[in-house]
């Protein structure tokens, strides 16, 4: 298989020396996404683990991809908080990202209007009507997300897309909900914890055992809450028992991250497996911070 793939990066390699400097250029996006495909065809191979070197790849044209293995338990489940009535964390996210107290109730109620099935209006957020009054037909879709795409849909997320164009690194709509400690940010654990970031650094450190790097054969992990409480300097019982209605420590749905690249341009695709199967294949746009 991996022969298989070098030969396809070859011919593309070969094909992108024939190309004049303009048309170079107007191909780049396509090599980079070309690349980047590569990239996700191989990671998903069973055997590649996530510190395999194949996952990174420089070719003599600029060109190349970055593969990181990770797990979409990691994230909040957006349907998850919604239909279960969560009032905290995702009031506390959209606190942290500088929104008002307004602001965040209004937007927390939209997305539970969004996702609920009647046509009630919850105290500050929106139903059929207020779409309609923004010009909006067919709104909301009064179903749990398919993707995080469509939380783009919601009153207000506008906003939050211009003030936090990372916010799509944050969701899925994958999974039981419970956030992977062992695999999630630094961010998400400040958020659940309710805890500054200095106080999460001796997580990351433990996490990454002897090589001081994450996701490698040698990390450590997780395997209680009172382990991950203790060590965040968490001994507020109410706290604690949030963590236990929050937290897993092995999250059984993959996430494979592909940046390819072709000089300056890249293009990031992601394909979500489950049980070897693949369950979302898509782009996200790439910004400047990274989870
Ligand atoms: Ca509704
Ligand atoms: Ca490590």
């Amino acid at each position: 298989m991996i022969f298989v793939l070098c030969m396809v990066l070859f011919a593309a390699t070969k094909a992108l020396h024939a190309d004049t400097a303009y048309t170079r250029m107007m191909r780049g996006r396509i090599y980079a996404k070309r690349y980047a495909e590569t990239g996700l065809e191989l990671a998903r191979h069973p055997v590649i683990q996530q510190d395999d070197p194949l996952l990174h790849f420089v070719s003599d044209d600029e060109g190349g991809f970055d593969v990181t293995l990770k797990t979409e338990e990691a994230r909040l489940n957006i349907n998850h908080l919604l239909l279960t009535g969560d009032k905290v964390l995702l009031r506390r996210l959209f606190n942290r990202w500088g929104f008002k107290p307004e602001f965040t109730a209004a937007l927390c109620d939209a997305l539970k209007d969004w996702v609920d099935e009647d046509e009630n209006v919850s105290l500050n957020g929106a139903e059929k009507r207020e779409y309609l009054k923004a010009g909006l037909e067919g709104m909301p879709f009064n179903r749990p997300f398919k993707e995080v795409e469509e939380m783009l849909n919601v009153r207000g997320m506008d906003i939050v897309n211009a003030e936090r164009p990372d916010w799509r690194e944050w969701f899925t709509v994958y999974g039981d909900g419970l956030i992977d400690i062992n695999d999630t940010s630094a961010e998400m654990i400040s958020l659940l914890g309710n805890v500054p970031m200095e106080r999460v650094q001796p997580l990351l450190t433990f996490r990454a055992g002897p090589d001081g790097r994450h996701r490698t054969r040698d990390d450590a992990r997780f395997t209680s809450v009172p382990q991950v409480a203790q060590m965040l300097g968490i001994f507020n019982r109410g706290t604690v028992e949030q963590l236990t209605q929050w937290i897993q420590f092995s999250g059984p749905i993959r996430r494979i991250e592909s940046v390819g690249y072709l000089g300056p341009l890249k293009r990031k695709l992601i394909l979500i497996t489950q049980g070897g199967q693949a369950v979302w294949r898509g782009e996200i746009p790439i910004h400047g911070t990274d989870s």
